[in-house]
């Protein structure tokens, strides 16, 4: 039987580990989830509405206001302390991989040099007819509730509505980015799964690719998800607490 005493053992010895994240990790740094009952972004919004190419077709300056209202809560945000743990991880172990659906920058920010973004990036907005990438208005919304319209800018090359770099429904991810993690995946002793509801894919088969591989699952999140039963250590609580808990036992009692 595996018990929780037995994980900064495994975790000292381990040579590779992957850490992929999602909307939970941010989430006590003020940024909304997704499918959290009462405060995730699904529960006030329709995602047919805003996070698909129709969507944006049918309605860009409702498309983009909502995303620039998102883009300012995040530069308004500062990174956690799981975010932060996490960057402090990579210190101790020989290679660490970290993955993310997340579309915030506060990996970065916490000093996590290089993070695969599996859903793109707020900052990183495209045309929509020619792909190429493009530059912000000035402007950025100023109320709170993220219900503005906003023109979208128009593409320097072709005139087209700049779109937000972000993957949506029915959008194939970044080929070079999923390649890296489902190798990351098979190559590694540990993979964290952390903060995310594993209910979207591709990106929720990651720890699956990983636990096939003979990895050990080790999950933080306060409430269940379907990972649950694969997992081999569940550590249910908020990934700000749990995380640099986990650290100082590790690797700085020692
Ligand atoms: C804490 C915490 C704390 C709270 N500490 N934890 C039917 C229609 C359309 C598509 C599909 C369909 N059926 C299947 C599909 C495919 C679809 C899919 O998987 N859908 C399922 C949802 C049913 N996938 C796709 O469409 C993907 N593309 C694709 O498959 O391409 C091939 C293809 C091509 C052509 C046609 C069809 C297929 C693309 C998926 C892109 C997802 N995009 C989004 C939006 C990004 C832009 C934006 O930000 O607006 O990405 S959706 C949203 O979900 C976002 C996230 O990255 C992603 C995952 O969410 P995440 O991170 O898990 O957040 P939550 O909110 O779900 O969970 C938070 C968790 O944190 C919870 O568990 C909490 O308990 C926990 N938590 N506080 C730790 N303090
Ligand atoms: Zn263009």
């Amino acid at each position: 039987m595996t018990v929780l005493s037995d994980l900064p053992e495994l975790l000292r010895s381990a040579r590779h580990i992957v850490v992929f994240t999602g909307a939970g990790v941010s989430a006590e740094s003020g940024i909304s989830t997704f499918r959290d009952d009462l405060t995730g972004l699904w529960s006030r919004f329709d995602v047919t509405d805003l996070a698909t190419p129709d969507a944006f077709r049918r309605d860009p300056d409702l498309v983009w206001g909502w995303y620039e209202w998102r883009r300012m809560n995040v530069l308004r945000a500062s990174p956690n302390a799981g975010h932060a743990a996490i960057a402090a991880m990579k210190r101790y172990v020989p290679k660490l991989t970290l993955i993310t659906q997340n579309v915030d920058d506060l990996h970065e920010r916490a000093g996590s040099g290089s993070v695969i973004h599996l859903h793109g990036s707020l900052f990183a907005p495209r045309c929509f007819a020619c792909a190429r990438p493009a530059g912000f208005a000035d402007e950025l919304p100023d109320e709170p509730e993220g219900g503005r319209r906003m023109a979208p800018p128009e593409c320097s090359h072709c005139g087209g509505h700049v779109r937000p770099g972000v993957v949506w429904f029915g959008e194939t991810l970044p080929q070079a980015a999923l390649k890296a993690a489902f190798k990351a995946a098979e190559s590694c002793q540990v993979l964290f799964s952390i903060g995310t509801s594993s209910l979207v894919n591709p990106a929720a088969e990651i720890p699956r690719v990983a636990a096939q591989a003979g990895a050990a699952v080790v999950q933080i999140n306060p409430n269940p998800t379907p990972l649950d039963g694969l997992a081999r250590f569940n550590l249910r609580g908020p990934s700000a607490q749990e995380l640099p808990r986990l650290i100082e036992n590790t690797w700085q009692k020692h």
